[in-house]
């Protein structure tokens, strides 16, 4: 082992944070771009499903939260994009990656959201689950992307609260509000489990990016977690959860459940899920649409150089 690999390995074991400047090795620089990119593209992707309803939002201040909401998402993505290029790929590079389908995003922005009840279901669901995933991810490896972690985090917190807060309003509501609720959780559930990619005995990367800190916990771990934090607040909500296996285990002191359907979930992260090819397209499209701005800033760059 050369010098520098020893001292890379060093800086893992003591849980020190690895920097752009330092040595690694290339499988953990593609490891850590693979990741970032994926998460970059799944903030960016992850605004269409609520984005749908800005227009449609019942009231001004319900208007307002999710426009906040959805921002805050385009920033997540600019924060994560920034730290992959910290490591040597540029924006560009990765989002000419996603738009010809070389790249993933999550999976559960491949679900239609087509009640309003979705946006208080992603709210407490989607960023719930986003939480506990990145909770830990605060602490991984790399200075950059664990430092993007820590700001991303506060603000899903927020986003978490405002869709509960807004599924317990409608909760308070009507039956028909109530029945709403209910019928986006029951589509919204096994997605949400998802969310934490396969079982660790199908996840091929998971061994790897444990060994060099890059993830601090297993998919199936945070998945427990999930569902252990998730039982109490549907319960508190007054809505059921759709797992007839759902049940506490006094011994593990915590809650066994079912398995998601997990031909639908490769089927998803391969491509065929029931959105995959309307998101790609606006996303193409919005792309296309912001071409001048680019070469507005570019030529104006140019300029500034040139005075
Ligand atoms: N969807 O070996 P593993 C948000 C892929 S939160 C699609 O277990 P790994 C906030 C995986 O990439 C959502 N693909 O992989 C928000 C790999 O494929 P590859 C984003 C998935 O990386 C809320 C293959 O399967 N959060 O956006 C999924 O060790 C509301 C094998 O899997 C993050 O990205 C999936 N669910 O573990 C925004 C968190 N699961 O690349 C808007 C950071 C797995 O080898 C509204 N990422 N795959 O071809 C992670 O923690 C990890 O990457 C995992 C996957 C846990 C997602």
């Amino acid at each position: 082992m050369t010098e520098l690999a020893e001292y890379f390995e060093a800086t893992i074991q003591r849980g020190d944070r690895v920097e752009p400047r330092d040595w690694m090795p290339d499988a953990y620089r593609k490891t850590l771009v693979r990741q970032i990119a994926q998460h970059a593209h799944s903030e960016i992707i992850g605004m269409q499903p609520e984005g749908a309803w800005i227009s449609c939002a019942p009231s001004l201040r319900r208007k307002a939260i999710l426009l906040a909401k959805v921002q805050d998402e385009a920033g997540h993505g600019l924060y994560l994009y920034s730290a992959a290029e910290t490591l040597g790929t540029s924006r560009r590079e990765l989002t000419d990656k996603l738009l010809a389908g070389k790249q993933k995003y999550s999976s559960i922005f491949n679900y239609p959201t087509p009640s309003y009840a979705d946006v208080g279901t992603i709210g407490w669901l989607v960023d719930g689950a986003a939480i506990c995933n990145q909770v830990p991810l605060c602490r991984t490896s790399f200075g950059p992307y664990g430092r993007a972690m820590i700001r991303i985090c506060k603000e899903e917190s927020f986003h978490q609260r405002q869709g509960y807060e807004l599924l317990m309003t409608m909760m308070r509501g009507t039956d028909e509000q109530r029945a709403m609720v209910q019928e986006s959780v029951n589509r919204f559930w096994w997605p949400a489990l998802m969310m934490f990619g396969p079982p660790d005995d199908a996840s091929p990367n998971t061994a790897q990016s444990m060994a060099w800190g890059i993830k601090r916990d297993t998919n199936d771990d945070l998945r427990q977690k999930f569902v252990d934090m998730s039982v109490p607040q549907a319960e508190a909500l007054g809505v059921t959860l759709p797992d007839p296996d759902l049940k506490w285990n006094a011994e593990r002191g915590s809650y066994d459940f079912g398995q998601p359907d997990w031909d639908e979930f490769w089927a998803v992260v391969k491509g065929d899920g029931p959105c995959n090819a309307e998101r790609l397209e606006h996303r193409r499209k919005a792309h296309d649409d912001g071409a001048w701005v680019r070469g507005a800033a570019v030529a104006f760059a140019r300029l500034e150089e040139e005075l």
